[in-house]
């Protein structure tokens, strides 16, 4: 059977252990989830428009079809996703780079795909 004071130097070392693992540097400062933007794609044009992010800022662009299956695509930002009717593809980007910058559908959608696009502004 254990003393007493070993007891008492166990339930220190776990109560210390606690504290200094759970303690406040354990959560990361600034802990917060990047914004998400929502483009809706459907033949053939993407809504919104134009969208305008900050460089350097994290943010989720969250795509959804409409209708059938679309593109998106941006070299400049290395984006390439396709947009499913069936459920939102999120994609998150860090833009390094300011300008404006046009993504199209890269996915044959019907007779006028080739005038698919958008405009993504980083400032
Ligand atoms: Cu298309």
């Amino acid at each position: 059977m254990k003393s007493f004071y070993t007891r008492f130097l166990l339930i220190a070392f776990v109560t210390a252990v606690s504290f200094f693992s759970a303690g406040p540097m354990s959560t990361p400062v600034n802990a917060k989830s990047p914004r998400v933007v929502e483009i809706t794609a459907k033949r053939f044009g993407f809504s919104p428009d134009t969208v305008t992010l900050k460089k350097d800022e994290t943010v989720v662009l969250r795509l959804k079809s409409e209708d059938v299956t679309h593109g998106f695509f941006l070299r400049a930002l290395k984006l390439d996703e396709d947009i499913s009717p069936d459920s939102p593809t999120d994609i998150t980007v860090t833009p390094t780079t300011a300008g404006t910058f046009t993504t199209i559908c890269d996915h044959f959608c019907g007779a006028n795909h080739g005038n698919m696009k958008m405009t993504i502004v980083v400032e």
